[in-house]
């Protein structure tokens, strides 16, 4: 097939485009606005005959029409993504995450091609830390902040674009990735940077949040999974059984790095922090077969550290104007 990857200069959508060209015998084009969270840098080494990349915004009718009818599938990663930043200035979440979708859909009726939306669990809003249940496809829709709610309503236009105009649609949700090319604004490539900069790693709150990580390559190898073999119009929940609490996690780099387990900071909470996420990825295993590969978390994060401490010119780019912002916020 010829893929059509949106969001694939971003951490997981480049994740996912080496992950095709290893795993499969499609090609790829990329279709990236390259904002802030965009890095050409992270697609390079990519071959020319199965690669090709263009520079645009989901939003462009035109620019999305053109490309659609050029391709076989698409698969749309593009999206605003950090909840920190959905607090200070909620807009561009709504262009892209809510806009975005609906003018890939509109392209995707016109000329009726495949189409697999990625969202995310914290559509679900969240969970008690002692809650036996996890996320199902059935959980109802409950977002918390103006990220998890700009993406609840991406796939509930997805939903009923496949419903009222036949739109040959899937969705899945995941859980909280980790991996190589994440931007340093986000958990765990800022504790890594932050660490390997004599920084110290700032935890919001007590720490006692949980999240259920995931590797990067682990939702690569699911999302394909579902493209070529996803049951039209379902939804999948994609999750590795990784809980971990924040606190946690930092300990977990703070020991892997050589420092000891309480060398990290406290500092103010994100407002409406959403307290636990938890993905019962049963339907997909069941269903479709799939399994992820990094069964052990401790061992990627391992694989994530040594990444980011061979890849500075990849990271530090980025590293002061994400630490401004977080300062003046107080984190
Ligand atoms: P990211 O912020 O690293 O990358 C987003 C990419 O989208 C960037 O390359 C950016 O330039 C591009 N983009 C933004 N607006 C665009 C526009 N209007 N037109 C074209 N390109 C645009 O995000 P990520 O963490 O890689 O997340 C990718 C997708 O996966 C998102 O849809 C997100 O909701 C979903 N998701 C993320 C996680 C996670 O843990 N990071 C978990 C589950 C689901
Ligand atoms: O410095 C920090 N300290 C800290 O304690 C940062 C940046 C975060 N945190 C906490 C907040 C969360 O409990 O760590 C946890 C993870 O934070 P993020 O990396 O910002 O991720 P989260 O808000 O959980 O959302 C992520 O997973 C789901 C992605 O950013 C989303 O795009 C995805 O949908």
């Amino acid at each position: 097939m010829k893929i059509l990857v949106t969001g694939g200069a971003g951490f997981i959508g480049s994740n996912f485009v080496h992950y095709l060209i290893e795993h499969s015998d499609h090609t790829v084009t990329v279709l990236d606005k390259l904002t802030y969270a965009g890095n050409l840098a992270s697609l390079e080494g990519l071959p020319d005959n199965r690669f090709q990349f263009v520079k645009g915004d989901i939003c462009d009718a035109a620019l999305v029409d053109e490309l659609f009818a050029r391709h076989d599938a698409v698969v749309h990663y593009a999206a605003e993504s950090h909840n920190d930043n959905s607090l200070d200035d909620p807009r561009p979440f709504l262009d892209t995450n809510i806009v975005g979708t609906y003018t890939l859909l509109e392209a995707a009726r016109r000329h009726d091609i495949r189409l697999h939306h990625i969202s995310t669990d914290e559509v679900y809003g969240d969970l008690e830390l002692d809650d036996p249940q996890r996320f199902t496809e059935t959980t109802p829709y409950n977002p918390s902040s103006p990220y998890s709610s700009t993406k609840a309503g991406s796939d509930l236009l997805v939903r009923a674009w496949v419903r009222s105009f036949g739109v040959k649609a899937t969705l899945s949700n995941c859980s909280n990735n980790y991996g190589p090319y994440q931007h340093v604004e986000k958990f765990i490539p800022r504790q890594i940077t932050n660490v390997l900069l004599g920084e110290r790693p700032k935890l919001y709150g007590t720490g006692e949040n949980v999240r259920d990580w995931i590797h990067a390559n682990d939702h690569s190898s699911a999302v394909l999974t579902v493209l070529e073999r996803g049951r039209l119009g379902e939804t999948y929940l994609i999750g590795a059984d990784g809980e971990r609490n924040n606190k946690q996690v930092v300990e977990l780099i703070l020991r892997e790095m050589g420092q000891p387990a309480d060398a990290y900071d406290h500092v103010n909470d994100r407002p409406g922090h959403d307290l636990r996420y938890a993905i019962d990825p049963s339907k997909l295993r069941d269903e479709l077969g799939w399994r992820p590969a990094f069964a052990d978390f401790e061992a990627g994060l391992a694989d994530t550290i040594a990444w980011y401490r061979a890849n500075e010119a990849w990271w530090m780019p980025q590293k002061s104007a994400t630490e401004a912002r977080y300062q003046a916020q107080g984190q």
